[in-house]
C-alpha cells in the first residue's frame, strides 16, 4: 500500500495553549484534523461557557493566523470541572451550541490541574446530573492523586475508586476515560454496560516505559499519565485497532518550551499534534491493521458525541519523513515528539488553504 485515503480525522483530545504558544501550534492539528476537542486547562482553567467563548475566538484568530480557513477547523470547546461548578454553568454550556464536553481533572493529577476536583461525588452531583440530563459526555482524567499510591498504579485505581462509583451513580452518563494507558483501563471500557468510551494517544501505541530511561533520562518521552509496561502497550494497541467503536483518537499533544522539558523538575507532555495520524499509522501498521486506522480515527469519536461524520478526506502517503529535531514555538523552541527519528507515512496537508 502506498497511500491510504481517508475520511478526514478529528482530535478528540488536545492542548492549545494560548496567546503565542496558541499561534505557533494550532496549524499543526487545523491542517490534519477537521475537529478538536479543546483541553481547558489554562492558567487560569476554563472554567465557564463565556471564558470557553472567549478562548474559542482566539483560536480561530490564530487558525485564520495559520493560513488555514475558518471552514475546515472547528475547536469544540470544554469546561473545567470544579468542586463549585453549578448546573446552571453546564445548562448554559451546553446552550452555547460551542461547548461538547466537561473535563475532570483530579485536583493535582497532572499539569495545571490544581484547580481541580477534590472528590467528585461529594460536590459535583449537581453539575453529574445536569450532564447527563443533557446527554454531554464528562472527559475523565483517570489517575488518583494520593501520593502513597505508585505512579504506575494511578490509573489502574482510579478505576475502582472513581470510575466504578461514579458510572454506578450515574449510569446514563456518557463518560470518555481519556488517554487510557493500562491494560485495566482497555479492559474496563471493553467490559463496561451503558455509555463509556477512551481516547488512545499515539505515544502510548507507540511506547512504554523503557523510552523514558534509554540510555539516559528522556524528558520528551515523560507525559501524564505515565507510559506503562509493555503489557499495557499491547492492550492499548490491541484496543484502539480491534475496530470496536469504544476506542478513538485523541493525542493529548501538549506542547511545552525545549527549556521546561529539558529541566530539573521537567513539564509533562509531548508535542505529537505536527506528525500525529503519521505516528497512529506507523502503530496501525505494525500490527498489520491499518485496514481499522480510519474508523478510530474518524469515525467512533464523532458516534459517541452525537456528531455527523466529516465528509472531506486526507491522504496519507507512504513516505519516509524525518521527524524535524525543534519547532518554532514563539520566542523559544519545541520539541515534538520522536524528534530526529523517520516516520513510514506523511498525511498530505494542504499549506495554503486560506
Ligand atoms: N498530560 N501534559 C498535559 C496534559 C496531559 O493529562 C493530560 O491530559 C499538559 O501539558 O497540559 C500531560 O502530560
Ligand atoms: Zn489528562
Ligand atoms: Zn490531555
Amino acid at each position: 500500500m502506498t497511500s491510504i485515503t481517508m475520511t478526514r480525522p478529528d482530535d478528540w483530545h488536545l492542548h492549545l495553549r494560548d496567546g503565542e504558544a496558541l499561534a505557533a501550534v494550532v496549524g499543526d492539528t487545523a491542517r490534519q484534523f477537521s475537529r478538536a476537542i479543546i483541553m481547558p486547562n489554562l492558567r487560569p482553567p476554563v472554567t465557564t461557557t463565556e471564558q470557553a467563548l472567549a478562548y474559542r475566538e482566539h483560536i480561530l484568530t490564530a487558525v485564520a493566523g495559520a493560513g488555514v480557513a475558518a471552514e475546515r477547523f472547528t475547536p469544540l470547546m470544554t469546561l473545567y470541572l470544579t468542586n463549585n461548578t453549578s448546573a446552571e454553568e453546564i445548562r448554559l454550556a451546553k446552550a452555547s451550541g460551542h461547548v461538547y464536553a466537561v473535563k475532570l481533572y483530579p485536583a493535582g493529577a497532572t499539569t495545571n490541574s490544581d484547580a481541580g476536583v477534590t472528590d467528585l461525588l461529594g460536590h459535583c452531583t449537581a453539575a453529574l446530573e445536569a450532564l447527563q440530563a443533557c446527554g454531554m459526555p464528562l472527559l475523565v482524567h483517570g489517575e488518583v492523586t494520593d501520593p502513597g499510591i505508585d505512579v504506575f498504579d494511578r490509573e489502574a485505581i482510579f478505576i475502582d475508586r472513581v470510575m466504578v462509583p461514579l458510572r454506578r451513580a450515574f449510569p446514563e452518563l456518557k463518560v470518555v476515560f481519556e488517554h487510557i494507558t493500562t491494560r485495566e483501563g482497555a479492559h474496563y471500557v471493553r467490559d463496561a454496560e451503558g455509555p463509556v468510551a477512551a481516547t488512545i494517544t499515539p505515544q502510548h501505541m507507540l511506547y512504554n516505559r523503557n523510552a523514558l530511561f534509554t540510555g539516559g533520562v528522556r524528558p520528551h518521552w515523560y507525559c501524564l499519565p505515565i507510559l506503562k509496561r509493555e503489557v499495557h502497550r499491547e492492550a492499548l494497541v490491541e484496543a484502539a485497532t480491534g475496530g470496536s467503536p469504544r476506542f478513538f483518537l485523541g493525542t493529548d499533544s501538549a506542547p511545552h518550551a525545549r527549556g521546561l522539558k529539558e529541566h530539573a523538575c521537567g513539564c509533562a507532555g509531548c508535542y505529537t499534534a505536527l506528525h500525529a495520524m503519521a505516528l497512529y499509522a506507523q502503530a496501525f501498521e505494525a500490527v498489520d491493521r491499518l485496514d481499522k486506522l480510519e474508523a478510530f480515527a474518524s469515525f467512533h469519536g464523532p458516534d459517541f458525541y452525537g456528531l455527523p461524520r466529516n465528509t472531506d478526506t486526507l491522504t496519507l502517503v507512504r513516505e519516509e519523513t524525518r521527524v524535524p529535531d525543534e519547532l518554532p514555538f514563539g520566542n523559544t523552541t519545541l520539541v515534538p515528539l520522536a524528534a530526529g527519528e523517520s516516520l513510514a507515512w506523511r498525511a498530505l496537508v494542504d499549506t495554503a488553504t486560506a
